[in-house]
């Protein structure tokens, strides 16, 4: 079930069980014979310990990591498979969260969606965003947008792939969309390729009038697609320097008809209207690395063993 976690129960067993012999045998039996010298209530002992230190695994979501690219993370937070089924366009649903002002966001992996809000099938690692920062650049007079991904970037990927930087440019919440994936924003700029056209930006903008998003348009911006990121640049003369801007940033990673879809802040896509969605869990103030949180429950699972041991072996003697 959790291989790994296994392996860490076994090697607190084994710190156990060495700390068993060699300390509480007074004839100092060599390692071939030891279990045969151990009382049954340290037996006991040492299977509730093993049991224990199991028992913290799922405890601490530490065994089962959300793969990039998925819908994994949303299954972790308990969204069910009629949740998961996606039945509600993105203008069915409540509104899309977005960030106030220059800044970064972390975004999970393992939390997109199809285009529908049901679990994708893409798969696409690359299409999975794990952070977005927003940058005013004095320098370059633009506003930079670096969006990080959850693996490398093809250098031609095979279907359609989208970076889209959406933002409410200028305070003023009559000339923004009212719905959908756009919803409170009146700007949209994009790099995108598609199998037969290598990466090129695009831009939109929403004329409030008719209520449409227009393409007469074109945007001066450049980009950069690194390894597993991609920098946008937004100039001044296009987005003015002294904006408070509100921003969202969507991934859109394609396989034939199918699609995934990542919207950042957020997990997943918001709920359909008058529904409600499972909260993920609040991040800890210590956001270690999952080999560095296995290398810390370890330890921890292990120090507690000897010690609780060590109280038992005490009192034995007595
Ligand atoms: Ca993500
Ligand atoms: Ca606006």
């Amino acid at each position: 079930m959790y291989p790994f976690g296994r392996a860490v129960a076994q090697l607190v067993a084994r710190l156990v069980w060495d700390q068993e012999a060699v300390g509480s045998s007074p004839a100092g039996p060599t390692r071939g014979i030891r279990r045969t010298n151990i009382p049954m209530t340290n037996r006991f002992h040492r299977a509730a310990i093993v049991a224990t230190a199991v028992s913290f695994l799922p405890i601490l979501g530490l065994a089962a990591t959300p793969m990039a690219g998925t819908s994994d993370y949303l299954r972790s937070i308990g969204y069910t498979d009629v949740q998961l089924s996606g039945n509600a366009t993105t203008e069915q649903r409540e509104a899309f969260s977005a960030v106030q002002g220059a800044g970064s966001v972390s975004d999970p992996l393992g939390d997109e969606v199809d285009r529908k809000g049901g679990a994708t099938t893409v798969n696409a690692a690359y299409g999975d965003i794990s952070g977005a920062t927003l940058t005013r650049n004095d320098t370059t007079q633009t506003w930079d947008v670096v969006v990080t991904l959850g693996g490398p970037i093809p250098e031609k990927p095979t279907d359609k792939t989208e970076l889209f930087i959406l933002m409410d440019t200028n305070g003023d919440l009559s000339d923004n969309a009212k719905d959908g994936i756009r919803v409170g924003v009146d700007m949209e700029f994009s790099v995108q390729c598609t199998k037969d056209h290598p990466w090129y930006t695009d831009y939109r903008w929403f004329n409030k009038g008719p209520q449409f998003w227009a393409v007469n348009k074109e945007t001066k911006s450049t980009f950069e697609i690194g390894t597993d990121t991609i920098a946008y640049h937004i100039p001044f003369a296009e987005v003015s320097g002294d904006a408070t801007l509100t921003w969202r940033v969507v991934m859109a990673a394609a396989k034939g008809s199918d699609s995934e879809i990542d919207v950042v802040p957020g997990v997943g896509f918001p709920p359909p209207k008058g529904e409600i969605y499972p909260v993920p869990p609040t991040k800890s103030s210590i956001d270690l690395p999952p080999a560095a949180k296995w290398v810390a429950l370890t330890a921890i699972v292990a120090a507690l063993s000897m010690f609780v041991h060590r109280k038992f072996a005490k009192k034995r003697k007595k």
